[in-house]
C-alpha cells in the first residue's frame, strides 16, 4: 500500500464502503466433479461486512465451506457467512475457508477465466474473475 493511498484513507475515513476481491483462483476439475474457489476479501472500509452468498454459473450448487480437522480426519462443513472486519483482509485458501463449487456443468481447465458473484449483507454485490490454476 502506498503512502498516498494511506493518506487518502486517513483523510476520508467515512467514505469507505470499499471491498475488493483479489487473487481469485479455482482448482482445475472436470464436469460432474467438484472444485473450490479461493480469493482474498480486502475490506478497506471502516465497517465490517459479511459475505453470505456466492454464485458461479458453471456449478450445480455453490456453498461457503470451511475445512476442519478432527483428530487425524479432515473434513469440510458449510458455514453461513464470513465476517470481514474493518480495515482487514480475509483469505480464503486451501485448508481453510473456500467457496465449494459442486457438480460442475463444464470442465474447468488451466488458464480459463471464470466469473463469479459475491453477496454481502451491506447490500453490496461484487463480480470477480478467477483464473483456473494448479496451486498447492
Ligand atoms: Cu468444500
Amino acid at each position: 500500500m502506498s503512502i498516498l493511498y494511506f493518506l487518502f484513507l486517513t483523510l476520508l475515513p467515512t467514505s469507505g464502503d470499499n471491498i475488493q476481491i483479489e487473487d481469485a483462483w479455482i482448482r482445475p476439475a472436470n464436469a460432474g466433479m467438484n472444485s473450490a474457489l479461493y480469493f482474498n476479501i480486502v475490506n478497506e472500509s471502516g465497517k465490517a461486512d459479511t459475505l453470505y452468498k456466492a454464485t458461479f454459473e458453471d456449478a450445480g450448487m455453490v456453498m461457503i465451506h470451511e475445512t476442519y480437522k478432527d483428530g487425524d480426519m479432515t473434513g469440510m462443513k458449510m458455514v453461513n457467512e464470513i465476517v470481514v472486519k474493518p480495515q482487514t483482509a480475509f483469505e480464503l485458501k486451501p485448508g481453510g475457508f473456500h467457496i465449494m463449487l459442486m457438480n460442475l456443468k463444464k470442465d474447468l481447465k488451466k488458464d480459463d477465466k471464470k466469473e463469479f458473484e459475491l453477496y454481502f449483507k451491506s447490500g453490496k454485490k461484487i463480480k470477480g474473475t478467477a483464473t483456473v490454476k494448479d496451486k498447492f
